[in-house]
């Protein structure tokens, strides 16, 4: 079956026209222009990572991860021009005739989410998303398959390599932050996500320019099925949350990292730590795009409220589960 990418869709559309095919109106409920709020809102939470004043990097990190689920990080220690690089062959990558990106097309027959795509099925109100991706694991080196890696341009994997090895002491400071603010040991909380064996999984979002960045929504809302989610944006905004039921625009700053906190950190931390549920708008003149990577537990990792944050007065909030049963039932919109 032959998919249809958005890229093709937006080029096909002609320059100066104000619609776009039905299937990706969104019902008016979920439409940007009448659903995100214009007034004064307070601002996702901005930490400096360098801090060194450990207690207060601690309680930042903890704070914005119970109020609001997400945070930008600034002093992160990943140099801007592994950043650059990162994003440069992802945007050459994208740029590169139609059959040349299908070379690396996630086979239809494939138990794994890896390769270059486009959401294959509608969401259950029919809509489509206004956005392709690429999804490829990252590390550890035993689970990348490079088959899902673009040849060109000669760099990509080079630059995706330095970036993964910097973002990983990221994710390493992270980890033990979230932790020492649970009031747990440095490791806990990454030893319960996988440790060593935590899956890095790369996925890179194209937004084409939309002539209705009104009626479109580029990711549909959700909350990560990671533990954590690591973001580089491009300049071009996009990126909502929704704080005290508003959904409110993230505000782009240069070199930052976004932060997601996912499902299995709100799991192990029973509730403390609020997964945050997002969503992107696109825009009409500019392509969006972003870099998340999913820390991921291993398959058969088993997730579930740490036992040293239950006891009578705070009963376990979530079923104790494999990670790739939680997955398949988010995945397939079951219950838990
Ligand atoms: O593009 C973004 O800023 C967010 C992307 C996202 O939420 C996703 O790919 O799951």
């Amino acid at each position: 079956m032959e998919v249809q990418r958005v890229q093709a869709v937006a080029n096909s559309l002609a320059l100066a026209t104000d619609t776009i095919p039905a299937e990706f109106v969104r019902p008016q409920q979920e439409q940007p222009a009448i659903t995100t709020f214009r007034g004064p809102v307070p601002e996702i939470p901005t930490i400096d990572l360098g801090d060194p004043d450990q207690e207060n990097l601690v309680r930042s990190i903890a704070n914005a991860s119970k109020e609001w689920g997400i945070f930008q990080v600034v002093n992160h220690g990943i140099p801007t021009d592994v950043i650059s690089k990162l994003q440069a062959v992802g945007r050459e990558f994208f740029q590169l005739p139609q059959e040349e990106k299908e070379v690396y097309a996630r086979p239809s027959s494939s138990q794994s989410i890896e390769g270059y795509g486009t959401k294959l099925q509608k969401d259950l109100d029919g809509k489509k998303s206004w956005v392709d991706h690429l999804f490829h694991k990252i590390w550890p080196q035993t689970c990348i398959n490079y088959q899902f890696w673009p040849k060109n341009p000669p760099s990509y994997r080079e630059a995706n390599e330095v970036y993964a090895k910097y973002m990983r002491e990221v994710a390493a400071k992270l980890f033990e932050s979230l932790s020492l603010g649970l009031g747990l040991g440095r490791h806990v909380l990454k030893e319960a996500a996988g440790g060593e064996e935590i899956e890095y999984l790369l996925k890179i979002n194209y937004y084409p320019p939309c002539p209705r960045p009104d009626l479109a929504l580029g990711v549909v809302a959700h909350t990560d099925l990671s533990a954590i989610t690591i973001l580089v944006p491009n300049e071009v905004p996009g990126l909502q949350v929704l704080k005290d039921e508003y959904w409110i625009d993230a505000k782009y700053i240069p070199n930052a990292l976004i932060i997601h906190i996912g499902d299995q950190i709100e799991i192990l931390s029973n509730g403390i730590y609020k997964g945050v549920l997002h969503r992107t708008t696109v825009d009409k003149e500019k392509a969006r795009m972003s870099w998340p990577v999913f820390l991921e537990p291993p398959r058969e990792c088993v997730v579930g409220p740490l036992p040293q944050l239950v006891n009578e007065a705070n009963p376990p909030k979530y079923k104790v589960k494999k990670f790739k049963d939680y997955a398949y039932c988010k995945l397939n919109k079951l219950p838990q």
